[in-house]
């Protein structure tokens, strides 16, 4: 029997033309449910079909959302240029509506589900009018992994239908999956900008004064309302794949991580995959497609990922991660042929531009990807660039979506349906003093310490004052589900449980000298650390202990032909002790937010390390050699 004619729908959308084979009879009460709210002209299910991408480019070329770039130069993509109030994500209008408040935490906005509900389905009531409502199946994961989770999401933008085509697994395929009752997220998005009869479409429609991301993880659901735009709009990347997913994940034994994925291989051909996380643009892009120096001969960089991770315990001990997405939603400006040629190469074709600088003859530009603006450019605004100005062309923000295959760099076991085993992580934050270039932790505790503290400087007044550190424990405050002092918890309990974890180890590649320079050359020289975080993962080289944890000496780098001096060594790898004590009290500041859940461990660690700073007058470099 017809599942509407169950369902017993309202005739207006009897012609949903949903696929034949069909029979997932909650999902389609979810989309009925969604329509009756939201009004929208008409429903269209996305296949997943390159007919289908191609025909929503066209449509938003024909609404001059997108401009079709110059085929020759930048075959099948298109550039865009968003409102202006809709630029980013919006942390302060991001919710974990949770049951309970303390499920959520001191760092999460929260607010009671019912209430929440109550709000949006005021705000979704009639916000598709005049619209299309598509529903995007897609899969976070390889098709079939048993890794991978299945989202659909509704939304009212043919933008977002393209961008999730490249940045998920869409289409028939995943319906298959779903089979009559297999388990998805719902996700629920509008512009929330209805079109009334005879009213003129705009190229990016949005709420101007009016966005809310709202997460309920108990009923694994998303409602986005308001924005077209990234993170709050592409709910399968930070809502789905993080916030959500992280709540799985604690319930049921795995990790959602804000991790990069990459694999060294060594010159005999041996792998090892590390998992790293940095904050929101501190360049894991850039470092996920890391080139080595050219005299680093033999050794390659493969990536699987750029973002996110998903980390699961095999059978066998080990920790193995997949990337959920399918793409990459780059930061535009400061990528170009020499800080990342591998991202070059990857959104050279069949790629999104947001907010980035056009020419008239169809050429994208953004500030770095050449060192001079080109002669004629209309900025992100949609304005004639003039230099004199000082307003930039490509908007700081601005995006590439680019699809993962593309990368020069990706492994070949990126979809491999297992994931890929981790033998490392790296933590690292943007800090101009204190926290030294390289060093590993103690072990998985303190590690998972290290983890919880680090912070970054802020550099925009937007977060206050320019230069506090902000912390940002595992690179997951804004996209943490739940309460961040149980999420450490989590981490400390999946030590426990597996025999031989992952080492770790902290970077920080922005440490400054004292006129304000950074010290150490980063981008493709990072390869040198990590060959000796790889070495140490196999106990292939020794280390000196520091108060903070396990550090090279200067002749275990492979330094090759860079003139990096052991003077700019001390430098950049200098662990002050008047600093760190000042930095390990610090950490009380976080911690003091969330005391009354906080590890216990995390109290003997922090007295431990603060002790280890009176250990010894000498320098700690003088400190005994150990494996
Ligand atoms: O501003 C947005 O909507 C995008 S944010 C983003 C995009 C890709 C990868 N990471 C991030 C992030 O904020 O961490
Ligand atoms: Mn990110």
């Amino acid at each position: 029997m017809n599942c509407l004619v169950l369902l017993n729908l309202k005739p207006k959308y009897m012609t949903l033309n949903h696929p034949p084979f069909l029979t997932h009879a909650d999902l389609l009460k979810f989309v009925m449910e969604m329509a009756e709210v939201c009004s929208p002209k008409d429903i269209r299910w996305c296949n997943g079909s390159k007919k289908e991408y191609d025909e929503l480019c066209q449509l938003l070329v024909d609404n001059k959302t997108f401009t079709k770039l110059n085929e020759e130069r930048w075959p099948n993509s298109f550039a865009c240029n968003s409102d202006p109030s809709d630029v980013a994500r919006v942390e302060d209008k991001t919710f974990i509506c949770s049951r309970r408040k303390e499920d959520a935490g001191p760092t999460n906005n929260w607010e009671d589900p019912r209430e929440m509900k109550a709000r949006m389905k005021a705000l979704f009531s009639g916000s598709m009018r005049g619209r299309t409502m598509y529903v995007i199946p897609f899969c976070m994961g390889p098709l079939g992994s048993p890794l991978s989770k299945i989202g659909v999401q509704i939304s009212d933008s043919a933008y977002v239908v393209v961008n999730m085509h490249i940045m998920t697994r869409v289409g028939d395929e995943v319906l298959r999956l779903l089979g009559q009752d297999g388990e998805y997220i719902k996700c629920l998005h509008s512009l929330g900008a209805p079109l009334e009869p005879g009213q003129a479409d705009v190229p990016w429609p949005c709420n101007p004064t009016t966005k809310y991301i709202v997460h309920y993880p108990e009923d694994r659901a998303i409602a986005s309302y308001g924005s077209g735009y990234g993170g709050n709009a592409l709910l399968g990347k930070k809502c789905f794949a993080l916030r959500i997913a992280s709540v799985m994940a604690k319930e049921e034994g795995w990790l959602a991580e804000h991790m990069l994925i990459l694999g060294v291989e060594d010159p005999k051909g041996r792998k090892t995959y590390v998992a790293a996380a940095f904050p929101s643009a501190c360049g894991k892009t850039n470092f996920a497609m890391l080139i080595p120096p050219a005299d680093m001969e033999g050794w390659k960089v493969i990536t699987v990922g750029d973002d996110i991770a998903w980390i699961k315990p095999g059978k066998d001990g080990k920790l193995y991660a997949i990337n959920p997405e399918h793409g990459y939603f780059g930061v535009a400006p400061g990528t170009n042929a020499k800080t990342n040629p591998n991202a070059i190469a990857a959104l050279k074709k069949n790629s999104i531009f947001t907010n980035v600088g056009i020419t008239p003859e169809g050429d994208v530009w953004w500030e770095g990807l050449t060192k001079e603006p080109p002669a004629v450019v209309y900025n992100w605004r949609g304005e004639l660039h003039d230099p004199a100005s000082g307003k930039p062309v490509a908007h700081p923000n601005a995006r590439f979506t680019a699809p993962a295959h593309q990368c020069p760099s990706i492994d070949g076991q990126w979809e491999n349906p297992e994931g890929v085993p981790i033998s490392a992580f790296v933590f690292g934050g943007r800090r101009s003093t204190t926290v030294p270039l390289l060093y590993q932790a103690f072990n998985w505790n303190f590690g998972v310490y290290l983890a919880a503290t680090m912070g970054s400087e802020t550099t925009a007044a937007a977060f206050g004052e320019i230069g506090k550190v902000r912390r940002d424990p595992f690179a997951m405050l804004p996209f943490c589900g739940y309460h961040m002092a149980d999420y450490f918890n989590h981490w400390l309990q999946l030590g426990r449980n597996i025999p031989n974890p992952p080492r770790i180890f902290g970077v920080n590649w922005f440490r400054k000298d004292k006129d304000g320079n950074f010290i150490w050359p980063g981008f493709g020289e990072n390869m040198r650390m990590l060959k000796w975080v790889v070495e140490r993962v196999y106990g292939e080289v020794v280390s000196i202990e520091s108060p903070i944890g396990w550090v090279p000496k200067y002749e275990d780098i492979d330094w090759g032909t860079l003139a990096f001096t052991p003077e700019q060594y001390d430098a950049v790898m200098d662990v002050d002790r008047e600093a760190w004590k000042t930095e390990i009290l610090a950490h009380e500041e976080l911690f003091s937010r969330m005391y009354d859940k906080l590890p216990k461990e995390f109290f003997f660690m922090r007295e431990l390390l603060l002790s280890g700073l009176w250990r010894s007058p000498e320098h700690w470099s003088l400190a005994p050699e150990t494996h």
